[in-house]
């Protein structure tokens, strides 16, 4: 049964939770912004103007709601102090990744990224995890946290899953020693995906069967989206991105995504527009 609720529903439908194959989870956490504010009000912002998408999708030739779109209540979780509170939004994912639901999740601060890819590790085991960003996210701790936005993947690297940074485009010293230091980690810059393709090949290669995708948003150039706590120049664009990820979902199991990092920005709205359509089409690729 789908009921018409534009009121933060994806889409403005809203499929029973059990009839429902995808399942978008709005993150609204936002503690650790150290550039721009506001990625806590994006969630909700993405889902009131997803109601402006069309249905159709012009790629596919498919209206993917049909297959079930169920918005799922806000997760409101404390800051993240300690491993305790980091479980504590796994066991909010942990029944939906046990049904074998397509999670989308909207962020929010990257730093949401780490409690659930834990989650997918413990139910899946030997997972991969995509990673598309402007920035490395590999510092230990950033301003006294060690669960800092600015630290996601170096808490996601401790877990010994084998990682894919892509569109890398600021990063420390720091941060890229311990990248090049480790066996686990295949980072891409962004100049040298945008003189390469081979790296996806490259990457796909690399990553086992199952693949989770984090997607900080200002991967995408901020000719796309500039509604983000840190634009950088150079980034994806639409078409190149849409292309890469088509590839991941044909070569591989996805079984979990997220898109974080969006701030809202009034008056146009462009930008979490785009973020909303860029979810429809993970919908649509995502088989
Ligand atoms: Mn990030």
């Amino acid at each position: 049964m789908r009921i018409h609720d534009s009121t933060g529903k994806f889409l403005g439908y809203q499929a029973d939770i059990e009839e429902a194959e995808f399942v978008i989870i709005p993150f609204p956490y936002e503690f650790t912004t150290t550039f721009g504010k506001g990625t806590g009000r994006g969630p909700l912002k993405v889902l009131e103007v997803s109601d402006y998408l069309e249905t159709y999708e012009e790629e596919t030739g498919e209206e993917p709601y049909l297959r079930g779109i169920h918005t799922y209540e806000p997760v409101i979780a404390d800051e993240f102090k300690g491993e305790e509170d980091i479980e504590k939004v796994g066991e909010i994912y942990l029944p939906l990744i046990e049904k074998r639901k397509k999670i989308i999740t909207i962020g929010g601060e990257h730093s949401i990224s780490y409690p659930i890819i834990k989650a997918f590790i413990k139910y899946y085991g030997n997972i991969g995890v995509i990673h598309f960003d402007a920035h490395g996210d590999y510092r230990n701790t950033y301003e006294g946290s060690p669960y800092n936005h600015a630290c996601v993947m170096r808490r996601v690297a401790d877990t010994g899953v084998k990682i894919v940074s892509a569109g890398i485009r600021a990063i420390s010293k720091e941060e890229i020693d311990f990248v090049r230091a480790s066996n686990s980690i295949k980072l891409f810059f962004a100049h040298e995906i945008h003189s390469d393709q081979r790296w996806i090949q490259k990457s796909l290669e690399f990553l086992p069967e199952k693949v989770y995708i984090t997607i900080d948003v200002d991967a995408l150039d901020p000719s796309l989206i500039r509604a983000t706590g840190t634009p950088e120049p150079g980034g994806f664009e639409w078409y190149s991105f849409l292309t890469i990820l088509k590839k991941i979902f044909q070569a591989k199991e996805v079984i979990g995504v997220d898109v974080v990092e969006i701030c809202p920005d009034p008056p146009y709205e462009v930008s979490t527009y785009t973020v909303a359509k860029l979810i429809y089409k993970i919908i649509a690729y995502w088989k």
